[in-house]
């Protein structure tokens, strides 16, 4: 089932989709007065029809309590809640870190009347893993905004192993090589790429063609290494001097997009440096630099990513970053 979205999301008269990427805000109610601002200001100059927050939304260890995530969020939510527009988020790592039960961590998102994240339940790993269609004139869904929880990391490469085996043999290709990179942060688990897979299907069947799709996640699949690599063959553009290695854990999701072949962009945070464009093997990459002010970061750099699709062709959409500093 195509779930319903608490905000149905529609292109405008005009055919236009907008969509606002800011990630690694990494607040608390102790805040930054700047962070705030950076948000006020990327919302002001993107008139966005939906806010994505990508992820490490708060700095964990300084929120305590659900009174406190609640106050941080109002804080940060308010021009949104205020102008009335969708917004939705991924978690990131340091929002694993939060000391509230994952559930009701997600309630008190969800709580807020224009937040129109979903979640799946405890047969799937991570808690932010949803679809959100968003339908053109003739009320067919003709873009689907996708979130992924790429999680906080996994306690032993065993639990991983065990994880794949269990669901490994509904998986259309061989799963990556493991990697050795156990420590690092985030992973991703077969059962969420089989979730992806079941709703995109299910998506197709219910439109009767393939529905474009923006996957937002936080941490980047290997493909954003791969670019980073070879900037000359896969960058177009924006900055990607900060080391990046990839999730520590994937099963193998950017294979799995491309058997699906219905996500045309995926965009991440996670560094705060990056915010580069590229495209390898078809889907476009993106990274928005930090949004908030007082995590590590360059402070020209600092914004979020607007994102403008045509119901016409949402496959040809533009993007490109907003700075916040002297704005
Ligand atoms: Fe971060
Ligand atoms: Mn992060």
């Amino acid at each position: 089932m195509i779930e319903k979205t608490k905000h149905k999301l529609k292109f405008r008269e005009d055919g236009t989709f907008r969509v606002l990427m800011m990630s690694d805000l990494q607040e608390s109610t102790q805040y930054d007065p700047r962070s705030l601002r950076s948000v006020e200001v990327l919302v002001d100059e993107a008139d966005p029809d939906l806010v994505v927050f990508g992820g490490d939304n708060c700095n964990g260890h300084e929120i305590s309590s659900d009174e406190e995530l609640k106050e941080f969020l109002s804080i940060f939510t308010s021009v949104l809640e205020t102008r009335q527009i969708p917004w939705a988020h991924v978690f990131g790592n340091h929002d694993h870190e939060v000391p509230i039960d994952i559930e009701v961590h997600q309630s008190i998102y969800e709580s807020f009347p224009m937040c129109v994240s979903s979640h799946t339940g405890d047969d799937v790993h991570g808690k932010t893993n949803f679809l959100l269609p968003v339908y053109n004139k003739n009320d067919e869904p003709a873009l689907a905004i996708w979130c992924l929880d790429t999680n906080y990391t996994v306690d032993s490469k065993q639990e991983w192993i065990c994880e794949l085996s269990r669901n490994g043999s509904r998986l259309p290709f061989e799963p990556n090589t493991i990697s050795n990179d156990i420590g690092f942060w985030g992973a991703l688990f077969a059962d969420q790429l089989l979730w992806y897979n079941d709703k995109s299907v299910e998506l197709e069947k219910l439109v009767g063609r393939k529905v474009p799709g923006l996957l937002c996640m936080h941490i980047g699949v290997k493909a954003f290494c791969l670019a980073q690599s070879s900037p000359k063959d896969y960058i177009k553009s924006g900055n990607y001097d900060e080391v990046f290695n990839g999730l520590a854990l994937d099963p193998g999701l950017f294979e799995m997009l491309k058997h699906r072949s219905d996500i045309i962009g995926i965009s991440c945070g996670h560094t705060h440096r990056n915010d580069f464009e590229a495209e390898v093997d078809g889907i476009r990459l993106f990274w928005d630099a930090s949004v908030g002010y007082r995590c590590y970061g360059v402070d020209e750099r600092r914004g979020g990513r607007l994102f403008i699709f045509n119901e016409k062709n949402p496959t040809e959409f533009k993007s490109r970053m907003i700075r916040t500093l002297g704005k």
